[in-house]
């Protein structure tokens, strides 16, 4: 039996346009916390209302790290199945399920910290004690987020069925591998919200193993920063070389690169935990050579992609050492706002490469350049790669076309991004090396000379965070008038076509089982003896701690 057609019909425009609404008012309220923050830390402005800091701190952190990116990232992984591997009307049913469950999910976390009832930031770390509607509402996002999952998976299951022997779409592979590393990892934070945290914060039990709870959430922690980049890899490997007019560079190598991170991902949560006392040194060290194993797909990235866009170029005629790169579209905000993104992640990723090697770790841990880079890593590489998608996913799904307002407004946006977040990231950075620390409210630490020496940056963070803020009400207009107002007609779903001519791409890349086998036994290779070693000789539990 042959599945519904795949392309996106009306009703699956509008389960997937519901993702995105969540997303663009999520985009609101956490990036006016993240402005409101840098206020303050500047010394001159005081919250209203009796607001504290670290509640709009865990509101900002919650709301754009993990609502925003998940409601995106699953919004955008249905429109890709849907495209290339078909939807059924049962899978949108399932679709919808996952939405609303979400849904609930976040509005109940969020009231609770709207409430100051859960002022415990995005890592929630024991023992800071939220409520249990808290954790509860996390709970649920991750079981929506699971459906979410399982309608993946099925999905592309029954198109293989329908079409064996053939090659799955290189866009349907790479939703399921993330899809995939995400259902592994949130079984480590699923662990310890339910056995831990809830039992404890209803008062069950009187204390709860910290750092087993932190190690749990690390498991879950470091893979997660990978869940939101790897849908931009999907645009960057797959989508990009169609709206500069070329091709994939190589289907093996890309499929390759998502498993690698699938098999790395997971096994590599201590390198934020290196000054975490209480874990045997060796682990740390093995972690340590497996996070610079999960570089490796990154690198093979910006390999393919340089090579993308050089290749397309030399076709179009371009001659000389860069004459490739004057070809690219620049005016075209579908290309410009991803390929600023990419830009960032050369800075971005060497940060991270600085925050893993465990010496250096020692400089910069618990500081405000740790802020900086996932500014850089998520705030802008990510997210200027979901903007540059909505601006073609967006008019597809409302049945509008990009006119050439919105190109412009897009542009100006992009360009407002990146001039804010080179204020506001690098300001972080080189205040986090004066030694100013992350997750504090203001403070001159009694007219300390040290903290004196910080005071330049903080205001560097404030012009930085309010020009973001005008990105932000750009954007949003954008979003706006992509949905109500922008002319009616068709536009592209920009999907690349695979290269010719070059060998076929290696059966073995579809080998789930054996993927699979190889995440499951280095997972357990890494974290089996520390796990054990964590439950037998952690000291006493912590009872809770509520402020
Ligand atoms: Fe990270 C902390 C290490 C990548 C996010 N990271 C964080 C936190 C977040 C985060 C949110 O080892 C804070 C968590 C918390 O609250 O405590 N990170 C790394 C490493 C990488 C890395 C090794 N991080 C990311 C990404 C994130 C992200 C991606 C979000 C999306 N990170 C760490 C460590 C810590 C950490 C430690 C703990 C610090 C501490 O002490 O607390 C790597 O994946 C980076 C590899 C990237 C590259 C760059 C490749 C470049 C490409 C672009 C090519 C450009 C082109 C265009 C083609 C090697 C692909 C160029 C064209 C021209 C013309 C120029
Ligand atoms: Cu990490």
């Amino acid at each position: 039996m042959i599945a519904e057609k795949t392309g996106l019909n009306k009703s699956d425009s509008k389960l997937i346009m519901s993702f995105m609404w969540v997303t663009f008012i999520s985009l609101l309220i956490g990036g006016l916390m993240g402005l409101l923050q840098t206020l303050v830390r500047t010394g001159n402005f005081t919250l209203p209302f009796g607001i504290g800091y670290y509640q709009i701190l865990t509101v900002h952190g919650v709301i754009l790290g993990l609502v925003l990116t998940t409601f995106f990232i699953i919004g955008f992984q249905f429109a890709l199945m849907a495209k290339t591997v078909g939807m059924t009307s049962k899978q949108r049913k399932w679709g919808w399920a996952s939405f609303w469950v979400m849904l609930i999910g976040t509005t109940a976390s969020a009231i609770m910290i709207l409430l100051g009832k859960a002022s415990v930031l995005y890592t929630f770390y024991a023992p800071l004690k939220a409520h249990p509607i808290f954790y509860f509402g996390l709970t649920f996002v991750i079981i929506g987020s699971w459906i979410a999952c399982f309608v993946n998976f099925r999905q592309l299951y029954k198109w293989k069925k329908e079409h064996p022997g053939e090659h799955s779409p290189l866009l349907a592979f790479m939703v399921v591998i993330n899809m995939l590393m995400w259902f592994i990892c949130t079984l480590g934070v699923a662990a310890t919200v339910l056995i831990q945290f809830i039992p404890w914060s209803l008062g069950l039990v009187g204390s709860m193993n910290i750092l087993l709870s932190r190690t749990l959430f690390w498991y879950f922690g470091h893979p997660l920063v990978y869940f939101w980049l790897l849908p931009a890899y999907m645009a960057w490997y797959a989508i990009l070389p169609k709206i500069i007019g070329g091709k994939i560079f190589s289907d093996s190598l890309a499929r390759l690169a998502f498993i690698l991170f699938l098999i790395f991902s997971i096994p590599v949560g201590f390198h934020h935990q290196l000054l975490e006392p209480g874990i045997d040194p060796m682990w740390k060290y093995i972690q340590v050579v497996l996070t610079f194993a999960v570089i490796i797909p990154s690198l093979l990235t910006a390999f393919s992609m340089f090579a993308t866009f050089e290749i397309t170029g030399r076709q179009k005629g371009y001659t000389g050492l860069f004459g490739w790169l004057r070809h690219l579209p620049w005016k075209d905000v579908r290309f410009f706002a991803p390929f600023m993104g990419m830009v960032a992640f050369i800075p971005a990723g060497a940060g991270g490469i600085i925050n893993a090697s465990n010496q250096m770790n020692q400089v910069v841990h618990n500081t405000i350049w740790v802020t900086g880079h996932f500014h850089l890593t998520l705030a802008t590489t990510v997210i200027l790669t979901f903007f540059g998608i909505s601006y073609w996913l967006v008019p597809v799904l409302t049945g509008r076309k990009i006119d050439k307002k919105i190109n412009t407004l897009g542009m100006t946006q992009t360009i407002v991004w990146l001039v804010g977040m080179f204020f506001m990231s690098g300001s972080m950075h080189l205040a986090g090396l004066l030694g100013a620390p992350r997750r504090s409210a203001f403070s001159d630490y009694q007219g300390s000379a040290q903290a004196a020496e910080w005071i330049g940056y903080q205001y560097g963070q404030a012009i930085g965070g309010s020009i973001l803020f005008i990105g932000i009400l750009i954007m949003l207009y954008n979003f706006f008038y992509m949905t109500f107002k922008a002319p009616k007609g068709v536009e592209e779903f920009p999907i690349a076509e695979a290269p010719t001519g070059t060998e076929p791409t290696p059966i073995v890349l579809e080998n789930w089982r054996l993927w699979i086998g190889i995440t499951v036994v280095l997972i357990a290779f890494a974290y089996t003896i520390p796990f054990v070693d964590i439950i037998q000789n952690s000291p006493p539990g912590s009872p809770p701690f509520e402020w």
